[in-house]
């Protein structure tokens, strides 16, 4: 018995520090088990009522299986058969009827909800529409009711549904935003998957590829950033400013003609990769160099000075571009500021 005792003992350590780690398990802007949103929100009724049903039974049937091992168990002595048993009915009808009904209470809230996520807002004037593009590996956001586009951050208002229309540029990718809802998959055009999702909390949350679609898959990160009306309104007013060129015309020019080819600022440039206004605010340069790698400066030099280095297979070329042209426009584009939002996010 004492020794028995020593065992658990043992044990418990490791089943807090389990126990901890799970609890731990997951950020506010990028965990399915703290939702942010109403869709997350069911997303996650349902998993815990499917885990929650599983550990019921679980624990159901490992109580009968111990009772029936040490009930049963071949006693000191014991030389005779036990009684042969074959077949029960009563028994039989039991454990076929509790795994329907258990079923039942499973498919009723997720035939409801599958139902509730499927809904079309696509044509609902108070929803924002925004068609999301996939590409190898970035994540372009159009606005047709505001004329807008912009890559890699999804700014959206936190009073309003958003209605997604998603398709890919080039292979199969898929959307999703653990916190807030997904996931749902981008195919090429003509078939368009829709999609809505909310964000009542304003705040930054990180949105992730979740369909293996190249080297730098994991790399194909975005994020999405709910801010309130006005500031919404007012970033979809900056993003319509004219274009700001490099104040130095020679850098102008350079910038125009290397960059602009395939970017965009402002009403100015291409549509081949990623919008560039307000870039000198974004979390992440490239989506994966962040803040804590560098300034946005210098995340901005590493990156066009070798793309492919930072994601492999990027399909943004290395531009010749000299010295003091990667240092103009890495600092031109770094202080490519919008002011929408001053709180630092
Ligand atoms: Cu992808």
């Amino acid at each position: 018995m004492m020794n028995r005792w020593h065992a658990v003992k043992r044990l418990l350590p490791i089943l807090a520090g389990l126990a901890l780690l799970l609890s731990a398990c997951g950020r506010a802007d990028l965990s399915t088990l703290q939702p942010q949103g109403p869709i997350a929100e069911k997303q996650y009724d349902l998993m815990k009522l499917s885990i929650g049903m599983m550990t019921v039974v679980v624990v159901i049937v490992f109580v009968i299986l111990g009772y029936v091992l040490v009930r049963f168990r071949k006693r000191p002595g014991q030389t005779d058969i036990p009684k042969q048993v074959e077949g029960s009915h009563k028994l039989e009808i039991i454990w076929t009827v509790i795994p329907i009904i258990l079923l039942v209470i499973l498919v009723i809230p997720t035939v409801k909800y599958v139902f509730e996520f499927a809904e079309d807002y696509s044509k609902d004037k108070n929803a924002v529409q925004v068609k999301v593009t996939s590409h190898q590996y970035w994540w372009e956001f159009e606005y047709p009711q505001y004329g807008v586009k912009t890559g890699q951050e999804l700014v959206i208002p936190t009073s309003k549904k958003i209605s997604l229309q998603l398709n890919t540029a080039d292979v199969l990718h898929s959307f999703w935003v653990p916190s807030l809802f997904g996931k749902i998959d981008t195919n090429p055009e003509g078939t368009t998957n829709k999609a809505y999702f909310e964000a009542p909390k304003a705040g930054v949350y990180f949105g992730k590829c979740a369909e293996l679609c190249g080297p730098s898959h994991a790399l194909m990160d975005f994020k999405v950033k709910a801010v309130d009306d006005a500031k919404f309104d007012e970033w979809v007013k900056e993003m319509k400013a004219p274009a700001v060129l490099p104040e130095d015309p020679a850098l102008a020019a350079t910038f125009e003609q290397k960059c602009l080819s395939c970017h965009a600022v402002g009403d100015k440039g291409g549509t081949l990769g990623p919008n560039l206004t307000g870039i000198g605010n974004k979390q992440a340069i490239a989506s994966v160099l962040l803040g804590t790698d560098g300034t946005v400066e210098e995340n901005l030099k590493t990156w066009i000075s070798d793309p492919v280095k930072v994601k492999p297979g990027s399909k943004m070329p290395k531009v010749p571009l000299t010295a003091e042209e990667l240092d103009g426009i890495s600092k031109y584009l770094a202080n490519y500021k919008l002011n929408y939002d001053n709180s630092g996010n």
